[in-house]
């Protein structure tokens, strides 16, 4: 893996207003813990984080001043969302990418958080329980009966505590025991720029609730 732990996530600023930039800077090296998850099973999982990073990334392209902020991002596109919905077409494109991000971002730092305290339950550290806690406070409810069927089989593929921290600590150049004291620091600005996606989220009445 292609050292997750060297680029933390951005500090939050008291006003709230995380960079576009230098948050995707961070995402950018999420999708790959999946490759150490379960390989080509979190293919589709992978693909879906990728494209939300692109479509934030394109839209700030578009223009680095009006979306300097992710909250920029979304207040932007309210306006013309409101105006795409009396036209009748879409809108929100960016809005929408980051919405589902957001969601699974907030599945790998609960997964991070319950492999630190090994909540491996009756299975002897298998991280298969950690993703289906992780999976039940942060994805379950927007998915469907067959989305989250596949789900359930595709975290059957979930190796084991020690074989995933040996390739993680390989990827990132430390020791297991330094890559989880790493993994410990590296949570807590991960969280604090999803606690605030989130909130932002809530506050502007962007989130949608439809399953997929
Ligand atoms: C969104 O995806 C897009 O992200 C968004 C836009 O296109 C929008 C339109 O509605 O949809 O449907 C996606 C959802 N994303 C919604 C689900 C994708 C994952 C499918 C799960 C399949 C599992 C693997 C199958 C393997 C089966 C074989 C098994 C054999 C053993 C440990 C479990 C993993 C948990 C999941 C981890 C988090 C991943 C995040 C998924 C997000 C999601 O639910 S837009 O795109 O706006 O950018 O255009």
């Amino acid at each position: 893996m292609p050292c997750l732990l060297a680029t933390n996530f951005p500090i939050v600023p008291d006003d709230k207003q995380i960079k576009t930039e230098e948050f995707l800077e961070a995402c950018s090296k999420i999708p790959s813990i999946f490759d150490l998850l379960g390989g080509k099973v979190f293919y589709p999982v992978k693909n879906d984080v990728v494209g939300n990073i692109k479509k934030i990334q394109d839209r700030f392209l578009q223009n680095p001043i009006k979306f300097a902020t992710l909250n920029q991002i979304i207040e932007e596109e309210k306006l013309e969302t409101d105006k795409a919905l009396k036209a009748k077409d879409g809108g929100g494109i960016a809005t929408n990418a980051l919405m589902w991000l957001k969601r699974g971002l907030l599945f790998i730092i609960l997964f991070m958080e319950h492999l630190l305290k090994k909540d491996y339950g009756e299975d002897m550290e298998s991280l298969k329980e950690c993703a289906k806690l992780a999976y039940k406070d942060s994805l379950q409810s927007y998915h469907g009966w067959i989305v989250q069927k596949l789900v359930q089989a595709a975290t059957s593929a979930c190796p084991y505590r020690s074989d995933f921290l040996k390739k993680f600590s390989e990827g990132e150049g430390l020791s297991v025991d330094e890559v989880l004291v790493r993994l410990e620091e590296y949570i807590v600005n991960f969280r604090a720029n999803v606690d605030v996606i989130y909130d932002l989220f809530e506050t502007t009445g962007a989130e949608k609730t439809h399953k997929v």
